[in-house]
């Protein structure tokens, strides 16, 4: 019985939005072009595994929004069913673009940039955001997030409190 767009609650989505810092519209629309790929199954269960061979014909994963940072392992990562940790560490091995274990202002730039299209975010904006981060989770004002800074902060999403 779907009520018309979504198989997700309001509370989902704003979950799902403070996770990955995609927009509820963008979240749904990930999801609708996953049902597309499967319908008679994903329509059932939204949480539906797909053979990766399938997944691999959507064209936003052949154009591979995070390159070779193992786009559908982060994806799995944070299905419902991963632990927390896993997930707390999946993200931030993914973020840590240039590998040193801090998140710091160019690691969030790429992630962020990855993950709206450039085109629709201003720069401004994306400081704005990023502004934002560091104020609510660098704890000790170093401007990088450390894991356990970035742990703590999203320790704070009700879908890593299981
Ligand atoms: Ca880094
Ligand atoms: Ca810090």
């Amino acid at each position: 019985m779907g009520q018309g767009n979504s198989q997700f609650t309001e509370a989902e989505l704003e979950d799902y939005q403070h996770l990955t810092y995609f927009t509820k519209k963008e979240i749904l629309y990930a999801h609708k072009r996953f049902k597309e790929l499967a319908p008679e199954r994903v329509s059932h269960n939204r949480n539906a595994k797909l053979p990766m061979s399938k997944l691999l014909t959507m064209p936003e994963l052949r154009a591979n929004p995070f390159g070779d940072r193992d786009f559908l392992d982060m994806m799995s990562a944070f299905s419902d069913a991963a632990p927390k940790s896993v997930k707390a560490e999946y993200a931030f091995r993914i973020f840590d673009f240039d590998g040193d274990d801090y998140l710091g202002r160019e690691d969030l730039v790429k992630t962020i940039e990855r993950l709206i299209h450039p085109q629709r975010f201003k720069e401004d904006d994306l400081n704005v955001l990023i502004n934002r981060i560091y104020e609510e989770a660098d704890l000790d004002d170093d401007g990088m997030l450390a894991f356990a800074e970035f742990e703590h902060v999203i320790s704070k999403s009700p879908d890593f409190s299981k």
